[in-house]
């Protein structure tokens, strides 16, 4: 029998168009032999919108991107309260961040209507999403990070000298600034003295209510992916490096301005040392299916964890899809380790006692 995977994709939020992407990436490489594939679009507007079952890959993004047709539910409510569509799916494949950015929401429905589905669970997701919380929870592994400082609006406008003094004291210069909901990769400024700092503070204000104030490091930026639930396996490591000589936060989020080395030119030493943090932090934020770890690595071969992506760029030509390929899982095995590794973790919990009977 063959699996039925309901792809879900699209989306309330900047990472539509990504999101779109993705699941037409996903269409192409994904096993028909072994795999029913029922795509679920969320609208720009938050309609959920159930199209025909693919039965090869979709030739064009447009494929995907459905009108509202009579047997299709027009929104979630619709969607939740459909016996028939929940007995349709064995699996759920979310290519989408929460909607308006809050992640672990979709994670936490699909708990709820209680459907086995791909990568992190609800707490991976949302801690992931807050680089605040995801740094504390390093910080309790023990794991190496450059120091940083955060405050909310409200204390800002309090006491913004405290602030500045506290930055100034903790971190030196350049310090990045940054909202701390990752969600958005906007709202990041470098800082270089007093007077860009307010500047950039007021300005990741406009993001969110909680900022990360980070120390600027010399280092290159290498990153790992993590694959598997209850042992995970760490790939091969990959370097990114900015194209431009100026490095800056513009080329780092342009894709055509950083190039990808994989393997990293690393030592065995710093590999080693990445490999276990990037399984520490994967722990430690009991993550599950996949992670992708972005550590830096100084010229003294010195390593820091900088963060981890519980949903990481994954088209064939992202970093973390790339690390696998170089390790020796092709993209199509990918998808299909991510399935089976989604669905291990639902028969592992479904197996839990819920009662004291
Ligand atoms: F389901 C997976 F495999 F866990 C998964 C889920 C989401 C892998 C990668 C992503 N990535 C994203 O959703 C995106 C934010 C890059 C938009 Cl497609």
């Amino acid at each position: 029998m063959k699996k039925r995977v309901g792809l879900l994709y699209g989306g309330k939020s900047a990472e539509h168009e990504v999101s779109l992407l993705t699941a037409t990436a996903v269409s192409k490489a994904i096993d028909y032999g072994k795999y029913e594939v029922h795509p679920i679009f969320i609208t720009l507007d938050g309609q959920w919108l159930r199209g025909p079952q693919l039965t090869k890959p979709v030739e064009s993004v447009e494929q995907l991107q459905f009108t509202r047709e009579e047997n299709s539910p027009n929104n979630i409510a619709e969607f939740i309260l459909d016996k028939n569509m929940q007995a349709q799916f064995d699996v759920i494949f979310p290519l989408l961040h929460g909607t308006n950015g809050e992640d672990g929401t979709v994670q936490g429905l699909l708990e709820v209507l209680n459907f086995p589905y791909v990568g992190n669970g609800v707490l991976a997701s949302a801690a992931g999403m807050d680089k605040v919380v995801m740094k504390q929870l390093f910080s309790v592994a023990g794991l190496k990070q450059v120091p940083y400082v955060y405050f909310i609006r409200k204390e800002w406008e309090d006491n913004q000298k405290a602030i500045i003094e506290k930055c100034e004291n903790a971190l030196t210069w350049p310090m990045f600034v940054k909202p701390a909901n990752l969600g958005s990769s906007v709202g990041i400024s470098k800082a270089s003295n007093g007077e860009q700092l307010i500047k950039a503070i007021e300005f990741a204000l406009q993001y969110d209510r909680k900022i990360i104030v980070e120390q600027g490091i010399e280092a290159r930026e290498v990153e790992m992916g993590v694959l598997g639930h209850n042992d995970p396996k760490v790939s091969v490591p990959g370097e990114i490096k900015p194209v431009t000589e100026f490095y800056d936060y513009d080329s780092k989020y342009k894709d055509d301005s950083t190039e990808l080395i994989i393997p990293a030119k690393i030592s065995s030493a710093v590999e080693e040392k990445m490999r276990k943090m990037a399984i520490d932090a994967f722990k430690i934020l009991d993550c599950s299916g996949l992670v992708r770890s972005d550590f830096f690595v100084t010229d003294n071969d010195e390593v820091y964890i900088n963060e981890i992506n519980t949903m990481p760029g994954f088209t064939p030509v992202s970093m973390y899809p790339l690390l696998w390929q170089h390790t020796g899982v092709s993209y199509p095995q990918l998808i299909d380790t991510l399935i089976e590794l989604g669905i291990e973790r639902y028969t592992e919990k479904q197996q839990l006692q819920y009662n004291r009977d």
